[in-house]
């Protein structure tokens, strides 16, 4: 039982206490025991034995003895009982916006409503409208928000499976008998999301390493042991979120590798048109050989599996079957965009708007990433709930970017801006304040639910505006949680390349929006892209990786990505310009 299990723990008895009407007092005791638990120093356990909770400020007797059967037996009755006295579909109604423990208690009670699927069928028959304290509004978000469920399912964000699949490919690769091992499917791919975790292995001896696999300390659930395929349930706390999902393992022989690596990769469709690809010349592509019926085509790696067809090799972020194939025959696949390419970044936050670190803080941290400049966006000043920037604050953090540029040595400090796009589209500064940065980046952060054509014509009218440089996040959306605001991305594709604008792609792994179908599109048109991780700290600088991989989905190369300039050429571009 690690804190964070334990923090876990206390932090479901508070949700089910409140599921159950307790008085918020009580169920607030168990959430912020849960968040004291996880910032305790030393070893949970030592702590335990030694009596040492006694006096731990917002750890009470109750909590403690709860602790303590937790940490000393792995279990707890208590919530066990709790479980069974709540049913499991009001834990899952939570993960609905807008719904929060006493609305879910107020469903039960008043509509018996237990399930998502029961509230469904409650909001399309317009009774959970007649609810008090609900109404027609409310059941309409109700409503988007269960289609909006069904939909991304039990998805999880790529920079929460790639690291636990990672780790899980530590512990594997160092298994007696293990030839190959790689991350397959949608991570391999690097999906914005990804259902489960695809491991493949190659070996001779693949019995061991099943047995191996399903005692992982990452295992929570063994769902199949076979003796070349397994499937796991594995779950890790990464960044205070606890992440469970699927893994599966499968082990081939060293000859089969290629094949069943290209097959595990995926995407299906990928795959699908590849079949065919081999089926016109004659032969069989499956997942452990390419051949004819007699004779079979020896392969060592993917890239031979590829020239054996006559293609290139196909980086996998490309496998969707959006004319890579063609592009293969054509022996035309671009030298995609690579992590070292990228020099600087544009948007990020300092403690001037709602950063948690300095200007200084933020360049040294830029710097160590092996950065030239270091581009600082604050909040606007309409941007009140960030902490948006007055005028003069502006001004002071001029002179502060001033001062450091001529201490700092090895990084360059650029003035830049994350301005609000207003409702009517214009900018939230006054153009004589805006000149006098290097760039602006516009970014829509209120009234989401605008109609599509309003919205449209808002940013759209920002994109012509003489001072902004580029457009942030330019859909809003959070993956798994919220839809983007509705616009129309073509046309403001269009919009941006006729005024010659640059387009974020926003690397944050929750929004990872430009989205890279539409970054396909905008390089088609011509327009520069422009990988910012939208940094609140020094550490998130390094999620930019996650925006090159949007980059190379996109089939963004180097020459298409501004931010592989250099800081002489940026600084020529940002004034040419500005010239404008
Ligand atoms: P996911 O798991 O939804 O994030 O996406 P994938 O692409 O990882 O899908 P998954 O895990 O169901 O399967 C892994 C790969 O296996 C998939 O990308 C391609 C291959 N595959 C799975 N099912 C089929 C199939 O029916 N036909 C073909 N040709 N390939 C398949
Ligand atoms: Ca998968
Ligand atoms: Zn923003």
């Amino acid at each position: 039982m690690t804190k964070d299990d334990v923090a876990d723990a206390l932090d479901e008895i508070g949700t089910l206490l409140e599921l159950k009407g307790e008085n918020a007092f009580r169920c607030n005791a168990y959430h912020n025991g849960a968040r004291t638990v996880r910032q305790l120093e030393g070893d949970l356990r030592e702590l335990v034995d030694q009596n040492r909770l006694e006096g731990v400020r917002g750890i009470g007797e109750a909590l403690r003895e709860k602790i303590s059967t937790l940490v000393r037996t792995g279990e707890l009755p208590y919530l066990e009982t709790l479980r069974s006295e709540v049913p499991a579909g009001l834990v899952e109604m939570l993960r609905l916006p807008g719904l929060g423990a006493k609305k879910v208690k107020a469903l039960h009670d008043g509509l018996g409503i237990d399930t998502i699927a029961k509230l469904k069928a409650a909001c399309e028959s317009g009774a959970v409208a007649e609810l008090k304290g609900f109404g027609a509004k409310m059941q309409q978000k109700l409503l988007e928000g269960i289609q909006f469920l069904g939909q991304v399912g039990n998805r999880v964000r790529l920079d929460l499976a790639l690291p636990l699949g990672e780790g899980l490919l530590e512990h594997l690769r160092k298994l007696p008998g293990v030839v190959r091992a790689e991350l397959c499917g949608s991570i391999r791919r690097r999906r914005e999301t990804a259902a489960d975790i695809d491991i493949l292995i190659s070996s001779s001896t693949p019995q061991p390493i099943m047995d191996a696999f399903v005692q992982l300390p990452e295992v929570i659930q063994v769902v199949a042991h076979g003796p070349t395929k397994s499937s796991v349930v594995v779950g890790l706390h990464l960044g205070g979120e606890k992440v469970v999902m699927n893994a599966d393992l499968r082990v081939v022989n060293d000859e089969q590798f290629p094949f069943a690596l290209h097959y595990f990769t995926g995407s299906k469709a990928h795959n699908i048109r590849m079949r065919q690809k081999a089926i016109d010349r004659g032969w069989v592509l499956n997942e452990y050989a390419l051949g004819t019926s007699s004779t079979t085509i020896p392969c060592r790696t993917e890239t031979d599996l590829y020239a054996a067809l006559g293609f290139d090799y196909i980086p996998p972020e490309l496998r969707e079957d959006t004319g890579e194939i063609e592009a293969a025959e054509a022996h035309r696949i671009p030298a995609l965009v690579e992590i070292a390419d990228i020099r600087g970044v544009f948007h990020n936050h300092t403690t001037a708007s709602d950063g948690s670190a300095s200007l200084e803080e933020m360049a040294l941290a830029a710097k160590r990433l092996g950065f030239e400049y270091f581009g600082v966006g604050d909040h606007s000043q309409s941007l009140t709930v960030a902490r948006g920037m007055s005028p003069e604050v502006v001004r002071r953090q001029w002179a502060e970017a001033d001062a450091l540029n001529a201490k700092l040595k090895g990084i360059r400090i650029l003035k830049g801006v994350e301005c609000d796009i207003l409702a009517d589209g214009s900018l939230d500064y006054s153009d004589e304040l805006l000149a006098g940065f290097d760039y602006v980046v516009g970014s829509v952060h209120t009234l989401f639910g605008m109609p599509e054509a309003e919205m449209t014509a808002r940013v759209c009218k920002a994109l012509s505006h003489p001072h902004l440089t580029m457009l942030g996040h330019s859909t809003g959306r959070l993956l798994l949680r919220r839809e983007g605001y509705k616009i129309n991305l073509d046309e403001v594709l269009k919009v941006a390349a006729k005024h010659k604008k640059m387009i974020e792609i926003n690397a944050q792994p929750l929004r990872l929006d430009l989205d890279w179908v539409y970054v396909k599109r905008a390089k088609a048109l011509g327009i520069p892209l422009v990988i910012n991780p939208d940094a609140h700290s020094p550490g998130e600088l390094d999620l930019f990786r996650f925006g090159v991989d949007v980059a190379r989905r996109g089939w963004l190369t180097r020459e298409d990505v501004f931010n592989t300039r250099s800081l002489t050429e940026v600084i020529r571009e940002l004034d040419r310009r500005k010239g404008t």
